[in-house]
Order: structure tokens, then C-alpha cells, then sequence
């Protein structure tokens, strides 16, 4: 219909996207063969059977699975690149990628190789295919603080390659308080700040990554509704939630999309967004969130508009650019 063809069309930054969840099976299956590297599962669709997951963890344990086919530099452009294709064909224009260095670096690949990888593709990326994107280096929560703060310096040296840096993985018994040191050090080297929080955690969470964290944006944060003074705050403080409607419901956050709180996030004055969060996991990328989400939640053309602006504004884009964008 003609919504769902607005929805295709417009342009559209993605804020959430973790570049190692857009590994598909069939690549997952291609570079395992290329590197002699064995996987638990015997063919790619028996891997894409094991995508039935009960919460946050038991998509990790798969998602840290798939990322173990990632040994060189090659593999990292060419997870990225097939990345870019599918946002070109999703009119994304902007996107902003979460990278997972310490997955990689704790299986021995060194953080050059992932971050070249990954820079290779951003660059050709803006060159062939007019999408501007760039890189934010994220922490593992389930690690030490020490371990964060080792990622931070070995990335020093290639501190223009990525904008900033976020906070990810098991978020319960991992408050935004454990990585209070390391996100200083971020902000001192004047990176930009984002961190997960209000997914399965609870309001408190969200308080850190804000207070603790100077988190500039909210990975997720649907649980905000469940403290009103907390909806206050990010209301006033323009603070952006970057939502991901499928991630939701894969991961048992709502029991189904049309429980989904999106409305009334945005009827309530947060700037909320549309994302992908891990694509091929979660069955779509950025177009199939914002259609099955329209259609679960009825939302209009207002609601297309407006998710659309939210997105380039609340993009780490610089001013010029956001005012193109618009
Ligand atoms: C993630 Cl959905 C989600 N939540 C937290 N950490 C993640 N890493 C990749 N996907
Ligand atoms: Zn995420």
C-alpha cells in the first residue's frame, strides 16, 4: 500500500545496529569453510533453526558462536559491506555501526584487523554507494572494567576510525556503575557516548548510563515508561532511544508486536527511533522493522515523519549534515 511504500522510500538513518548481528548464515557458513574454521551446526539451515531464542542471553550464546568465523581483515569488509547493500536498499543514509572489538580480540584476532576491515568498507561505503557511516566501539558488560579499559587503549591509536563508544551484551547484574572509569577515559578523548540500558534492566539502569555514563543516547530504554520522572528527564533533555521493535519481540521484551510501547513512547514526547539491532537474527533489517511495526501498532504518516526526523536528529551527524538531511 501506499504507507508501506513511504516507509521503503523515505530516507533514514540507523542509530542501532550491531555490524557482527548482520553476519547471515549463509556468510557464516562461507567463512567458516574459508578458514577452516568448524561450527556446531551442520548446514546453514540448521544453524537458522537455533534462532529461537527465550531472552537476552540465549542470543548471545549464538550471536558469539556466528562471530567466531571472523579471522581477517577480508572478513570484516565483507560482513560490513553486505551490511551496506542491504541499507542502500533500505534508503538508509546514515548509519551509525556498533562493533564488538573484544569478542574478536579474545579469540586472538588483532584489533587492527577488525577495525581496517571495518574501515575499508565505511570508506567505500560513502565512495559507491553515497552512504555516510561511521563506527562506535562497544564494551562487553559481561567483562571486567579492567577489560574495557584495556579495549580503550589498545583502540588509541585509531581513535579517528570510530566517534564514539557504547556498552552491550548481558545487561541484568551489569549496571552502567561497573563502567564508570572507562567511560570517563571516553569522554576525555572527546569521543561521543551511547550505552544499552532499559532493555531487560530496569529504570535504574537507565539513570546510570545517563548520570554515571554522560550516555548522550539510550540503546533501547523501553523500559523508561515505568518511571515517570524518568520519562520527564529524557523528555526535557531531548534524549534519544534507539528502539528495535523485532529485537523486542525475538527476545521476549513484549510477548508481541502490537504490545509494543513505540506509540506511546512517541505520544509521551520521546525522541524514539527505529532500528535493526542484530538483522539477520531477528528476521529484518531497518524497512521490515518499520512495516511490521506500522502494522502491528496501526501507525500513520505523521508517526513515518516523524520517526524519520528522529532519526537524523538524533544521529551523531554534524550540524550541516543533519540540516540536509531534514
Ligand atoms: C545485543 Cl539485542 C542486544 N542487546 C545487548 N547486547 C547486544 N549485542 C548484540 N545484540
Ligand atoms: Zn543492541
Amino acid at each position: 500500500d501506499r504507507l508501506a511504500d513511504f516507509l521503503r522510500g523515505m530516507p533514514k538513518a540507523e542509530l542501532h545496529i550491531h555490524i557482527e548481528g548482520s553476519l547471515e548464515p549463509e556468510l557464516i557458513f562461507q567463512m567458516a569453510q574459508r578458514n577452516g574454521v568448524s561450527l556446531p551446526y551442520a548446514s546453514v539451515e540448521a544453524l537458522r533453526a537455533a534462532y529461537a531464542f527465550t531472552n537476552l542471553q540465549s542470543f548471545l550464546d549464538i550471536y558469539y558462536a556466528g562471530a567466531s568465523v571472523l579471522l581477517t581483515e577480508v572478513d570484516f569488509f565483507d560482513m560490513a559491506w553486505a551490511y551496506f547493500l542491504r541499507a542502500r536498499a533500505d534508503n538508509v543514509i546514515h548509519a551509525e555501526l556498533f562493533f564488538d572489538p573484544q569478542t574478536h580480540t579474545m579469540r586472538g584476532v588483532p584489533f587492527a584487523v577488525v577495525i581496517n576491515g571495518l574501515h575499508r568498507a565505511v570508506e567505500r561505503a560513502r565512495q559507491e554507494l553515497g552512504i555516510r557511516a561511521s563506527l562506535i566501539l562497544c564494551f562487553l558488560r559481561h567483562l571486567s572494567e579492567d577489560e574495557a579499559l584495556a579495549t580503550l587503549e589498545e583502540a588509541k591509536p585509531y581513535i579517528g576510525r570510530f566517534i564514539g563508544v557504547g556498552l552491550d551484551s548481558g545487561e541484568l547484574g551489569n549496571p552502567p556503575e561497573k563502567f564508570a572509569r572507562v567511560f570517563a577515559e571516553a569522554r576525555r578523548l572527546g569521543l561521543r557516548i551511547v550505552a544499552h540500558a532499559g532493555e531487560e534492566g530496569p529504570p535504574a539502569y537507565i539513570w546510570g548510563a545517563l548520570d554515571v555514563l554522560g550516555a548522550e543516547r539510550i540503546d533501547h530504554g523501553v523500559q523508561a515508561l515505568k518511571d515517570p520522572a524518568l520519562v520527564e528527564r529524557l523528555v526535557r533533555e531531548h534524549i534519544p532511544l534507539t528502539v528495535c521493535p523485532l529485537s523486542n519481540i525475538k527476545l521476549c521484551v513484549f510477548p508481541t508486536l502490537a504490545q509494543h510501547n513505540l506509540r506511546e513512547l512517541l505520544d509521551r514526547g520521546l525522541v524514539a527511533t527505529i532500528n535493526s539491532d542484530d538483522p539477520a537474527y531477528f528476521g529484518g533489517y531497518i524497512n521490515q522493522n518499520y512495516l511490521e511495526t506500522f502494522q502491528a501498532l496501526q501507525l500513520n504518516l505523521g508517526h513515518a515523519r516523524r520517526l524519520a526526523e528522529n532519526s537524523f536528529v538524533a544521529s551523531f551527524a554534524s550540524a550541516e549534515e543533519k540540516c540536509r538531511d531534514l
